[in-house]
């Protein structure tokens, strides 16, 4: 595959394609510029005053990291002036961030959670940026943006994408037309193409799930991990291997790379809530990508891409990855209900 560098990507995506605008090619520049900033801090770890707790909690109740916030703040600088965006959501953020008067709006909804994973943070495995893109609703144009405007079905997303701060930092992009993956170049700052047209294996051996909640569970999941779990001996007649990373993006980036499965489902534990993660800019993006890697995504009854979103930080059970383990565990579901 020719080592083409992101900008001459997005071109071709949008001279051969027709699946991007020059608005939404600006956007994902930005978000990848971003990126690569937030690189620079989480790679300073000790050397810089980027470890450890802010002392504050966000919208989610959860304290935040020092580094949260500056991974929010690079976005919103970054994303702000440059008349793509309308307005922006994030995990750290209570309410949306309307573009400022002073600068253009634009057709595009940016929503991302700026650091995912950040409880790895201080012990330095692999955390990441996700980001997802919606347009403003048609006939919105001229209008204020509102909340509304964002509670959209995952289907409706222009572009996704994460960005993983590890041994490697790599950008993952879906415009619509596949998933491609860009590995950082250091020496010269220039994100390059290193794998496109991503498959995840319909089948798989692995599954990931923080297992210190089984007790919790509903009864479709303690079925399909207990099945996993008596490999030969059980009816899957196959062992299967456990990994939890604890970071989303690391654990999604794994699937897209070898296949697998990630379950963090519904527990007992917060019976109103309807999972740990966020529907809009975590289960979404990563979704969209991974039907676009030939996977499947579901909350264990219906396609996390159709859910029509209530609220801004909904949270939703999310099982996803490769497509045959993912519809057994949903008809375990959609069985007992
Ligand atoms: P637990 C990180 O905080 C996160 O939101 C996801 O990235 C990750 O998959 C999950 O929570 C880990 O949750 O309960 O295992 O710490």
């Amino acid at each position: 595959m020719k080592r083409i560098s992101l900008t001459q990507y997005l071109v071709e995506q949008q001279r051969r394609q027709g699946h991007i605008t020059p608005q939404l090619r600006l956007l994902i520049e930005v978000v990848a510029r971003s990126c690569k900033q937030i690189a620079i801090s989480v790679s300073k770890g000790a050397l810089g005053d980027v470890l450890g707790s802010a002392e504050t909690e966000n919208v989610q109740g959860e304290m935040q990291k020092k580094l949260d916030i500056i991974a929010n703040e690079v976005l919103i600088e970054a994303n702000e002036w440059g008349g793509h965006l309308a307005a922006m959501a994030s995990e750290e953020m209570e309410g949306i961030y309307v573009v400022p008067n002073r600068f253009p709006q634009g057709e595009y909804l940016l929503l991302f959670d700026p650091l995912d994973g950040s409880s790895n943070i201080d012990v330095n495995a692999s955390i990441g940026t996700i980001f997802s893109v919606l347009k403003k609703p048609d006939g919105s144009a001229g209008e204020a943006v509102a909340e509304a405007d964002f509670l959209q079905p995952g289907t409706g997303q222009a572009a996704a994408g994460y960005c993983i701060y590890g041994p490697q930092t790599m950008l993952v992009l879906t415009v619509g037309n596949g998933v491609a993956m860009f590995t950082l170049d250091r020496e010269q700052g220039a994100w390059t193409l290193t794998h496109d047209g991503l498959k995840i294996p319909a089948d798989t051996k692995e599954f990931a799930i923080n297992m210190s909640n089984q007790r919790h569970w509903a009864p479709p999941v303690q079925r399909y991990i207990a099945e996993c779990l008596a490999g030969t001996t059980g009816p899957r007649g196959k062992d299967f291997n456990m990994r939890w990373i604890a970071s989303m993006v690391a654990d999604v980036h794994r699937i897209l790379t070898r296949g697998g499965v990630f379950l963090y489902p519904w527990d007992r534990r917060e019976p109103e809530k309807a999972g740990k993660l966020r529907l809009m800019y975590e289960a979404n993006p990563m979704s969209l990508i991974i039907e676009q890697a030939c996977g499947a995504a579901t909350n264990g009854r219906q396609r996390i891409l159709d859910i029509v979103p209530g609220r801004l930080h909904e949270r939703v059970s999310v099982i996803l990855g490769s497509k045959n383990e993912v519809e057994r565990a949903t008809t375990y579901h959609t069985d007992a209900a």
